[in-house]
């Protein structure tokens, strides 16, 4: 039977001519595709060569990482899928409290941390039982990559079937602690086979890389995309708009959340002569506002493609790159959409009651097909709950889909914050405020901003005699929670707003909010 493992896969389309250029950082190193290919087996050879007890329930060993983005801390990812192993990426933001649970719950036989984080890093890991871990930093540097460069640089990439781990996706819920989506090598290689064609991935593109690589749009889409292409990916360590649009003449495709794309427009270098080269402008991990792509269109003469993806899904629709007659869809990118269920992907519109809605009609959006995930990991009850008896996964998210096919986003059932791409949920942030001393209850709610497209406002009600400080709250919070879940401004009020059922109204706090970083 042929080997399903994604590396294996990856690895098959990598250009005949190794020598060729696969990546240039900002910082001016180029790597060949030879030296992926090395690196990555050497890096694999060193995790296959650890003494990890075999895992009794049958999954294979994580190996959990929080490292600053580079070329390296790719490598370790494509190396964990050809050594068999799972990924287990974390943002950078995430706090100790936050790596605790990750770690404790993943039980990941190898951690890698950054080596200005490794004593807490470590501390945590070796009480939850991880034996191995390794620092790797942005400078080519840490332990991993000594203990790495004593190892062979050819590897055979381990047997996967499509049903098998390959990452773990922590996604936090609107109750509880966060779910760690697991995502197989087949959900992945099925969505980025499919996405390299249905994009018009071709030869001689060229991508830049400006997001982080610990969520799916940075790490799977863009990477895997680039790979599957041959093509050289131009890297940028941080997005800095002035850097993006500079490299825009040397490029064909790039790929952003709408605050990448804000802060460009807010350039004066972003002309539509510097954007000439360019083939495609894709944007996703939130709503991108029409007036963003109409800006776009008017500056670049450029369509941005939106396209909607979960860390549970991978991608599951996406606006058009072309008129093509095997998808029997028209060329037109829609504005305000995110365009047609992609090949192979079923998505359907439901009520309440779970009945199919009529065309145009708003109800909850489900999908099923080969790119959603098989579960939370170790949280069977949790993953009952989000599909449905036929097999449809329920995304939480709220739209409608048109009578041309077109899906819309019109809001969600999950009580979420979407903050520069980042989800935020505000059930977490609650829960911290409300063990602070002198907080009675508090309520978290999402209002529009010009440039995370939507932020977190704090609303804190004190216990009888407590005098609070909404500044000293939100220091607190800082050192407990991801800097991008801290909300932008808070409020010490009476009392929060309630229906007759005692329920919190946050539509009302929305409403009160709403203008308060924009004219909204
Ligand atoms: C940074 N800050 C933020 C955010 N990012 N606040 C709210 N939301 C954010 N997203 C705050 C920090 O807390 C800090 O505040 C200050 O901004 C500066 O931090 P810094 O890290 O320097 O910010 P930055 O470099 O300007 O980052 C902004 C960014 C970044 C480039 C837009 O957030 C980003 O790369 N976002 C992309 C996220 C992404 O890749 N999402 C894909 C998820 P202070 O100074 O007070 O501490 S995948 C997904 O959603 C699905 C599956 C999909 O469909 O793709
Ligand atoms: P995550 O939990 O990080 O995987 O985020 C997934 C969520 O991001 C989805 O459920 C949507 O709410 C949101 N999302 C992703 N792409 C888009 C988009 N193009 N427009 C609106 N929301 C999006």
């Amino acid at each position: 039977m042929s080997n399903q493992n994604l590396f294996a896969t990856l690895r098959a389309a990598f250009p005949a001519d190794l020598d060729r250029v696969a990546v240039e950082t900002d910082n001016g190193l180029l790597y060949s595709w030879r030296d992926l290919d090395r690196a990555t087996a050497m890096v694999a050879n060193l995790l296959q060569s650890l003494d990890i007890p075999k895992p009794a329930d049958g999954m294979p060993p994580r190996v959990a990482v929080q490292v600053e983005k580079s070329v390296e801390a790719m490598v370790l990812y494509l190396a964990t899928l050809r050594a068999g192993f799972a990924f287990l990426p974390l943002n950078t933001a995430y706090q100790s409290g936050e790596i605790e649970y990750f770690i404790g719950n993943a039980e990941p036989a190898v951690v890698v941390c950054s080596s200005k984080n490794f004593s807490w890093v470590s501390a945590i890991a070796f009480k939850a039982g991880t034996r191995h871990v390794f620092t790797l930093d942005d400078d080519r540097s840490g332990s991993l990559l000594e203990r790495a460069a004593h190892c062979s640089d050819r590897q055979t990439p381990v047997q996967r079937g499509e049903d098998d781990l390959a990452a773990i996706l922590y996604t936090s819920g609107t109750t509880g602690r966060s779910k760690g989506a697991m995502l197989s090598h087949g959900n992945l290689t099925s969505n980025a086979v499919m996405l390299k064609d249905y994009w018009g991935w071709q030869p001689g593109d060229v991508l830049i890389h400006a997001l982080p690589i610990f969520h799916v749009h940075g790490l799977f889409v863009a990477i895997h995309g680039a790979l599957l292409n041959g093509s050289t990916m131009l890297w940028h360590g941080k997005f800095d708009p002035k850097r993006v649009i500079a490299d825009l003449p040397r490029a064909t495709v790039f790929m952003g959340v709408p605050t990448l794309y804000v802060r460009m427009l807010g350039e004066s270098a972003l002309t539509q002569s510097q954007a000439a080269h360019m083939r495609l402008f894709i944007s996703g991990s939130a709503p991108l506002l029409i007036e963003t792509f109409n800006d776009w269109q008017a500056r670049t003469g450029h369509t941005i493609l939106e396209r909607y993806g979960m860390s549970e899904t991978i991608m599951l629709t996406s606006n058009p790159y072309r008129a093509d007659a095997r998808y029997g869809h028209q060329s037109e990118r829609r504005g305000g959409t995110v365009g047609f269920p992609l090949p192979g992907v079923s998505v359907r519109v439901r009520g309440d009651e779970g009945a199919d809605l009529p065309v145009g009609e708003i109800g909850g959006i489900e999908v099923a097909g080969p790119n959603v995930f098989s579960g939370y990991w170790r949280m069977p009850e949790k993953t009952a709950e989000e599909f449905t008896a036929d097999g449809f996964f329920k995304t939480g998210d709220v739209g409608q889909q048109d009578a041309r096919g077109y899906v819309t986003i019109v809001g969600r059932s999950k009580d979420l914050i979407i903050s520069g791409g980042y989800n935020v949920y505000p059930a977490e942030i609650e829960s911290v405020l409300n063990d602070m001393p002198g907080v009675a209850e508090s309520a978290i709610v999402g209002v529009p901003h010009p440039d995370f497209g939507e932020v977190g406002v704090a609303v804190v009600i004190a216990r009888p005699g407590a005098t609070l400080d909404a500044e000293q709250l939100l220091g607190a919070l800082k050192a407990r929670l991801a800097n991008f879940k801290i909300p932008k401004r808070c409020f010490i009020a009476a009392e929060l707003p309630r229906n007759t059922m005692g329920k919190v109204q946050k539509n009302l706090l929305r409403n009160r909010y709403q203008g308060l970083f924009t004219d909204a």
